[in-house]
């Protein structure tokens, strides 16, 4: 079959074999991110009619609660993934705690636990900026059939099984991984089908583009103040070009498209940086990893990490592997 033509399903029933677990549970859990993301999707493009529709906490002209689209997508992809039944265990950037799904079906032994940012970039949403939803995917570590437990969120990014986003831009594209490289599939919202568009997708090694909040310059740490400075200089290939959409989906999609850094450094306002490591540098960094890209938190790999809480915050800098090796070497170099 020409692979521009194949469907998101038709790839997973080619690909499941491939996925080194149980390959039922790995189309169903694709299936049912398929699922929210449409949904998802109708309720963000529909966003731009707010005034009309109501704003959030208003009631729409159905006579319906309008609720904030974060909120919407949270209880989307929570439904859609509760009604799958392979999933035990949820956690959310919009819920202080992770949610046990405990199936009343022994036969039901859920093996899954799914981690998600719904809608990261959503304050773009106002000013029609493209947002993205980020998931993160892993194999629960404490016995099946009993409650889940903290434990089995807080493992490293090594140990997920799938990740992947949905960017809701000029196109709507689902972007994923299951370890055997990353592709990509367009929505055709006429019809409702995601196809292959982008399959194999890879960071170029190097690139000309970097993304940071330059607002936050005279905060960054020495190392990446030189970094900066470095892509700024008129030598070789530099000065490179910003780009910073001030959503991380979008800036790393455009980077892996044409090469780039992403980077959300520590600074003397974030500590640890601002960007969470459980659903969203881990999975970013699996997608990276697969894409012959790199993800570090300045010094080491992000999903080498072993987390200690459910929301924490790490550095994050993701992209061309020599970018990235650039940046650290900097970083490193100021810390001696
Ligand atoms: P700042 C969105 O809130 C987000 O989590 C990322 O998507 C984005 O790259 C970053 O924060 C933007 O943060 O502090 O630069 O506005």
């Amino acid at each position: 079959m020409d692979k521009k033509n194949k469907t998101l399903g038709e790839f997973i029933i080619e690909n499941q074999s491939s996925f080194q677990y149980s390959s039922g549970e790995l189309s169903k859990l694709i299936n049912a991110i398929r699922l929210a993301a449409k949904v998802v999707n109708h309720e963000v493009n529909k966003a731009g009619l707010i005034d009309i529709l109501g704003a959030a906490g208003d009631t729409n002209i159905q006579g319906e609660d309008q609720q904030k689209l974060d909120v919407l997508a949270n209880e989307k992809f929570i439904q859609t993934l509760k009604n799958r039944e392979i999933v035990c265990g949820i956690a959310s950037e919009e819920e202080d705690d992770f949610i046990s799904i405990n199936s009343q079906d022994e036969q039901h032994q859920n093996k899954y636990i799914v981690l998600i940012d719904p809608l990261d970039g959503s304050s773009n949403i106002d000013v029609n900026v493209s947002v993205g939803t980020i998931f993160s995917i892993y194999r629960r570590v404490t016995p099946v059939g009993t409650p889940v437990t903290i434990d089995d969120f807080l493992q490293p990014g090594d140990n997920q099984v799938a990740a992947g986003y949905i960017v809701y831009g000029t196109s709507t594209m689902l972007v994923y991984t299951t370890g055997d490289g990353v592709n990509g599939f367009t929505l055709n919202p006429a019809i409702g089908t995601f196809y292959l568009s982008h399959p194999n997708m890879q960071f170029p090694e190097t690139g000309k583009i970097y993304s940071v909040n330059e607002g936050n310059y005279i905060h960054f740490p020495q190392g990446v103040k030189d970094y900066i400075k470095y892509c700024q200089q008129e030598e070789g290939d530099r000065p490179y070009t910003s780009r910073y959409i001030g959503s991380l989906v979008s800036d790393f999609h455009r980077n892996m498209i044409k090469g780039g850094i992403y980077m959300y450094p520590k600074s003397s306002k974030a500590h640890e940086g601002k960007l969470r490591l459980l659903y969203e540098c881990n999975p970013m960094a699996f997608l990276a990893e697969q894409a012959n890209g790199k993800a570090s938190d300045g010094k080491g790999r992000i999903m080498a990490l072993k987390p200690t809480e459910l929301h924490q915050r790490v550095p994050f800098f993701c992209g061309s592997t020599k970018m990235v090796e650039k940046a650290e070497e900097f970083i490193a170099k100021a810390n001696k």
